[in-house]
């Protein structure tokens, strides 16, 4: 029987990086009805009406609320997606991203 040859690793091992996730960020104005607001949250967003609303809710109280968190390109599509939906309909309901720390 031949011994077993195990080859030395030669390729140094290197941790995946995972990419950062980026914040979608809804932002509160006095114009946008609170209605429309949840109806973007629940088309682009795919929450549940509870979950639209509460959201909807923080942003009118504290002025802004954390939406969901997704790698950069998809923050960023989304945040585009709800903010255009708003501007067609006439309204100045803006959504926004931030990379995660
Ligand atoms: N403040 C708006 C109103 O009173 C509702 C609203 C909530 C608008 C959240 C934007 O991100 C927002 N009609």
């Amino acid at each position: 029987m031949p011994d077993i040859v195990t080859k030395p690793r030669t390729k140094p091992k290197t941790k995946t990086q995972r990419p950062k996730l980026h914040k979608v960020i809804l932002v509160n104005d006095d114009y946008t009805p609170r209605e429309f607001v949840v109806t973007v949250l629940k088309g682009v967003f795919r929450m549940t009406a509870d979950q639209a609303y509460r959201v909807m809710m923080t942003a009118h109280r504290r002025g802004v609320c954390v939406v969901a968190v997704y790698t950069k390109d998809v923050a960023e599509t989304k945040a585009t997606e709800a903010t255009d939906e708003g501007k067609k309909a006439g309204y100045p309901l803006m959504f926004t991203t931030e990379p995660e720390e």
